[in-house]
């Protein structure tokens, strides 16, 4: 067993355990604002007021400060005030309220322990095919999630996997018991469900037919009798081989809102998920454009789905890769609320070894989408049973900042990491600050070796870590770059595959012409000669050669700052073991593709660096 009680992540100034008896989110505050302000001669009083909520306000009175809120808001409001005084920050002034209501944490744990995609070790609560689980570390792990505002864990993968599908039948009371243990810290569960269950039962899965809709009330009604707080269920449906209503002839909508319908009477919400596309594609086939896929599918469906329905959304196109644009689906849709789905496991970037802080991903996702044309906010978790809770100790980064984004869309990514920083590590001032800042940049870094000018892709089939620029190019998963000895890249405009046409006119003429088209995503959106003359002056392939070389450069110099950094054991062993990790993927990187587009291009590089043959 890992020693995670020694690995409190970002609550280290939390270090008593919080005891078993703690019922309420309200509870947890008064006893962990007690344990705090214990000795710091503070005194902090409580003012409940159940119609705040979530919301919280804290007032500062002769000897300390007063927390008003509903029932999580005491709770939300008890963890800031902490925070705030931990990092030297300003106490937040005013109401404050969560921008998205529903903060939920994705997990793709499978029964048998192992989580699909998960860099951090086995599940902290499935193995064998059972519940299996340390009560005290569930416990912390839902005080972490409460400290930044998660209010709702899915608990399963959503490829629903034998035994997982008893979650909504005999397993129901094992369920019930865990939810118990988040309870307190404001955290709900969810479950993944198989759309096709009912066959064992009722013989079809058909949402139009009476007996698979009686099905699913009756369960239902079971499933919210032993978890009266159950907040939904995710549905993965149609997609890369998960059963779905397509089988039946059926829209989506007419799937999704069959279940929806059978949940409502509980305030259940459906969360459906828009990772839909055509995963048997030929690769000879150049007129099936896989980022078109979700768009094609459910902009005609704008409006068929119930209120209670989720449209949940990958941020890009694709799937989580290293810089996508924004899902136009998300820009699109008028009349069907969607939540936007990220990834905190790293499995396209950098698999919790190499560095890959998201928040100014994050940052420019909201910026450029508006904050307001989702209604909720999923991500994939990058937790595991590791001691350090997310494989690498500074992984825990990406799920503390996601809920801060969760819950305040308008984060400045800066401060987010600091605040981190702070809370994790005692550094002296100066090493703070070099910690921050190498965060800030590590998306750049990796950017640079891996994909740079909106190349994605060029991985290793199945593991997906690690170069091979051709190794999904005569796949069935509609990922290809389409090098030649001529050009490189997917010409996505009118004159090719008309994805750009999915987005807005202002943003489709900005992605139409190369000449305006950003740089991270040029050869997303366009196939260009190598000796294309970017606005920087330089050539394409001396672009492709010069961020490698840069990004590598970069990584080893991250390298050094880590060095220079006085963390605690063991994180500072861990850290420098990923490091020399991410410094030997780099240059295979560097190397690699270098090497690739030189033997494409015959072109030198305008440097002379050492590119092999
Ligand atoms: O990125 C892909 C992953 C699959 C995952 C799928 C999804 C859970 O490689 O492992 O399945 O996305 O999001 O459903």
């Amino acid at each position: 067993m890992s020693n995670w009680e020694n690995r409190p992540a970002w609550l280290r100034a939390l270090p008593r355990p919080v005891p078993a008896e703690l019922e309420t989110p309200a509870a947890v505050a008064a006893w962990e604002a007690g344990a705090y302000f214990e000795n710091r001669q503070i005194s902090v009083s409580f003012r409940r007021e159940e119609a705040m909520g979530e919301a919280y306000a804290i007032a500062q009175t002769p000897s300390g400060y007063e927390i008003g809120g509903g029932e999580a808001g005491l709770m939300y409001g008890a963890y800031a005030l902490i925070f705030a005084l931990e990092t030297g920050t300003p106490v937040p002034r005013g109401v404050q309220k969560p921008y998205y209501a529903l903060r939920m944490l994705d997990c793709w744990d499978n029964m048998s322990g192992e989580i699909e995609r998960g860099y951090a070790g086995r599940s902290l609560w499935f193995e064998g095919g059972k519940f299996s689980y340390e009560p005290a570390r569930i416990r912390q792990l839902g005080r972490m999630l409460g400290s930044v505002g998660v209010n709702v864990l899915c608990l399963n993968n959503v490829n629903v996997h034998q035994p997982a599908q008893h979650l909504i039948d005999s397993l129901l009371p094992e369920a019930a018991s865990f939810a118990s243990l988040l309870r307190p810290f404001g955290v709900r569960l969810m479950i993944s469900i198989d759309f096709s269950q009912p066959i064992g039962d009722v013989g079809t899965a058909d949402p139009l037919d009476e007996r698979v809709q009686a099905w699913w009330a009756e369960t239902a009604k079971k499933v919210w009798a032993a978890v009266p707080d159950l907040a939904g269920f995710l549905v993965k449906a149609d997609s890369e081989h998960r059963p779905g209503p397509n089988t039946y002839h059926r829209t989506h909508a007419e799937g999704a809102n069959m279940l929806a319908r059978a949940i409502r009477p509980y305030g259940g919400k459906l969360v459906w998920r828009a990772f839909v596309y055509n995963c048997m594609q030929d690769w000879r086939d150049t007129k099936t454009d896989r980022p078109r896929a979700a768009y094609d599918l459910y902009k005609p469906l704008d409006g068929a789905f119930d209120e209670n329905v989720i449209l949940q959304v990958k941020h890009g196109p694709f799937d989580f890769q290293v810089r996508e644009p924004l899902s136009p689906l998300l820009l699109g849709l008028e009349r069907t609320p969607m939540a936007i789905e990220f990834q905190l496991a790293q499995e396209y970037t950098g698999q919790q070894i190499d560095l890959y802080a998201m928040p100014p991903m994050w940052r420019e996702i909201f910026d450029q989408m508006g904050p307001e044309r989702v209604s909720a906010v999923a991500a994939v978790s990058n937790l595991g049973r590791d001691g350090c809770w997310t494989g690498h100790p500074f992984a825990a980064l990406n799920l503390f900042a996601y809920g801060l984004y969760a819950w305040n869309p308008q984060a400045d990514p800066e401060t987010v990491i600091r605040a981190w920083a702070k809370l994790t590590y005692a550094l002296p001032e100066n090493q703070t600050a070099a910690l921050t800042g190498m965060l800030l940049n590590s998306r750049s870094v990796y950017e640079k070796y891996t994909a740079n000018l909106g190349l994605c892709w060029m991985i290793t089939p199945n593991s997906h870590y690690g170069p091979n620029p051709y190794g999904y190019e005569f796949q069935a998963w509609g990922t290809y770059i389409r090098a030649d000895r001529n050009a490189v890249g997917i010409d996505r405009t009118e004159s090719g595959t008309g994805y750009v046409n999915q987005y807005p006119a202002e943003l489709k003429a900005l992605y139409a012409s190369p000449d305006t088209c950003p740089d991270g995503l040029l050869l997303f959106f366009h196939r260009l000669p190598y000796g294309w003359v970017m606005k920087d002056g330089r050539t394409l392939i001396q672009r492709l050669y010069d961020d490698h070389f840069e990004g590598c450069a970069r990584a080893e110099a991250m390298k050094k700052t880590l060095e220079s950094l006085d963390l605690p054991e063991p994180d500072r062993q861990e850290a420098r073991e990923r490091m020399e990790a991410q410094v030997r993927n780099a240059r295979e990187w560097r190397d690699i593709l270098n090497t690739f587009f030189r033997r494409f291009s015959g072109a030198d590089d305008a440097q002379g660096r050492k590119i092999y043959d």
